[in-house]
C-alpha cells in the first residue's frame, strides 16, 4: 500500500518510521512530530543538523515565483553586513523585521534604530522592531502585514536562529484559534522545510528554514557555550576607557588589541554572561593563538563580531581582533 506523505508540524521534515539514523524519523507515522523535535521540546536535547544553503536558496527562488509579501527577519545583535543581498534571490515586497529588541538597552529609542536602517538605502517597503519573546510590537507588525500584503500568503525568511518560528508561534497565539507547534531552539537549523500556518481565512504565514550563516561564531564554539552567548536579558553595556597598548578579552572567545589611537572608549554590547578582561597587551598572551585580523576603525564605528554582538568605539583606532578564523568580523557606522 502506498503510504501518504506526512510532514512534521514542528520542523517541516518528511516523516518516516523506517530509519532511526535519518531525518524525519518517528516511532510511528501516526505521530505529528519527528523524534528530533520531540526531544528538543520535551528534554531540551538539541541535535545539530547542517543543511546545505542550496536547499535554502531554492526555497527563496520559489518565493520569488510568487507575488507574496515577505517578512525578512534580522537579529538586531547580529545584523548582516549587507542586507540587500536578499535581493539577489527575491523581488517580492519586503518588510524588514528587526528582532530581539529586548536585548538592546531600553534607553535606546526605537526611532533611532529604525532611522539607522532607513538611512541605509535599503530596497524594502518598511522597517519595524519587534520582540516576540516580550510580545513587543506584534500588534503593529500585524497591521503592517495587512497594509502591505499582496495575497493570502506571507513568507518569513532570514538567517537561522533569528526567531522566525518564534514570531509565527506568537502571532498565532495572539490572533488565531488554530494551533501552531513550530519548534524553536537556541541552535541553528531548527526548521528544516517550508511550513504553512493558517492564521485566518485571508492570512497564511509560511515559516522557512534559515540560511546558515557561516561567519557566525555559534558554528565554532562548543554547544555548551551557546546559552552564554545568546543574551536572554537586556544587555548592560560595559564601557572601557583604553589607551593604546591595552587589550580586552571577551568571554574567552575574542581578543582586541588597541594598537594605535588616542585615549578611547570601547563599549561592549554582548551577553551579560560574557566576562570582559582588560590588560596590557604586551604582558599577556591570552587567545593570541587565534586568528588575527587588523582593522582601521573610524570615528563612531562598531566592530561587529558575528553571532556575539558588537563593540562601539568612539575615536579612530587601529586594532587587531583575534578570533576563530571563520568568524565574520567587520566595522560599520555605530548602531547606537
Ligand atoms: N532575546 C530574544 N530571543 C528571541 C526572541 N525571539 C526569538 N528568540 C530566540 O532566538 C532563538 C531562535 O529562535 P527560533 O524561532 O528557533 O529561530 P528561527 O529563525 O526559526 O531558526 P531556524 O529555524 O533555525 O532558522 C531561540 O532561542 C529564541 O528563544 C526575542 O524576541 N528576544
Ligand atoms: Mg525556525
Amino acid at each position: 500500500m502506498n503510504k501518504e506523505k506526512k510532514y512534521c508540524i514542528g520542523c517541516g521534515v518528511l516523516l518516516q518510521d523506517e530509519n532511526m539514523m535519518q531525518e524525519g524519523y518517528t516511532t510511528s507515522i501516526e505521530n505529528d512530530i519527528c523524534n528530533r523535535c520531540f526531544r528538543m521540546r520535551n528534554y531540551g536535547e538539541y541535535q545539530i543538523i547542517t543543511k546545505s544553503n542550496e536547499e535554502y536558496i531554492d526555497i527563496l527562488k520559489s518565493v520569488n515565483k510568487t507575488n507574496d509579501l515577505v517578512l525578512y527577519m534580522v537579529d538586531l545583535l547580529n545584523v548582516d553586513k549587507d542586507l540587500n543581498y536578499i535581493r539577489q534571490y527575491i523581488k517580492n515586497k519586503i518588510i524588514l523585521v528587526l528582532n530581539k529588541r529586548d536585548v538592546l538597552p531600553k534607553s535606546v529609542k526605537d526611532e533611532k534604530i529604525i532611522n539607522y536602517f532607513k538611512d541605509m538605502d535599503l530596497d524594502f517597503q518598511d522597517v519595524i522592531v519587534v520582540s516576540p519573546n516580550k510580545n513587543y510590537n506584534i500588534d503593529e507588525l500585524l497591521l503592517m502585514i495587512k497594509k502591505y500584503k499582496t495575497s493570502k500568503n506571507v513568507y518569513v525568511v532570514g538567517h537561522t536562529n533569528v526567531g522566525k518560528s518564534t514570531l509565527i508561534n506568537k502571532l498565532m497565539k495572539n490572533y488565531s484559534f488554530n494551533n501552531c507547534f513550530l519548534t524553536m531552539s537556541p541552535l541553528p537549523s531548527t526548521t528544516l522545510n517550508k511550513i504553512s500556518i493558517k492564521l485566518s481565512d485571508d492570512l497564511t504565514l509560511i515559516d522557512t528554514p534559515g540560511l546558515v550563516d557561516r561567519g557566525n561564531i555559534v558554528n565554532y564554539v562548543d554547544s555548551s557555550l551557546l546559552k552564554k552567548i545568546n543574551p536572554k536579558k537586556e544587555i548592560k553595556p560595559k564601557t572601557y576607557q583604553l589607551k593604546k597598548g591595552q587589550a580586552l578579552v571577551i568571554g574567552g572567545l575574542v581578543r582586541i588589541d588597541y594598537l594605535e589611537g588616542n585615549k578611547n572608549s570601547f563599549t561592549v554590547f554582548m551577553s551579560n554572561d560574557l566576562k570582559v578582561e582588560r590588560f596590557n597587551m604586551n604582558n599577556n598572551e591570552k587567545l593570541k593563538d587565534l586568528y588575527p585580523k587588523e582593522f582601521d576603525v573610524l570615528f563612531h564605528e562598531d566592530i561587529v563580531i558575528s553571532g556575539l554582538g558588537f563593540i562601539k568605539v568612539v575615536e579612530k583606532a587601529k586594532v587587531t581582533v583575534y578570533a576563530d578564523k571563520n568568524v565574520l568580523i567587520y566595522t560599520r557606522k555605530s548602531l547606537i
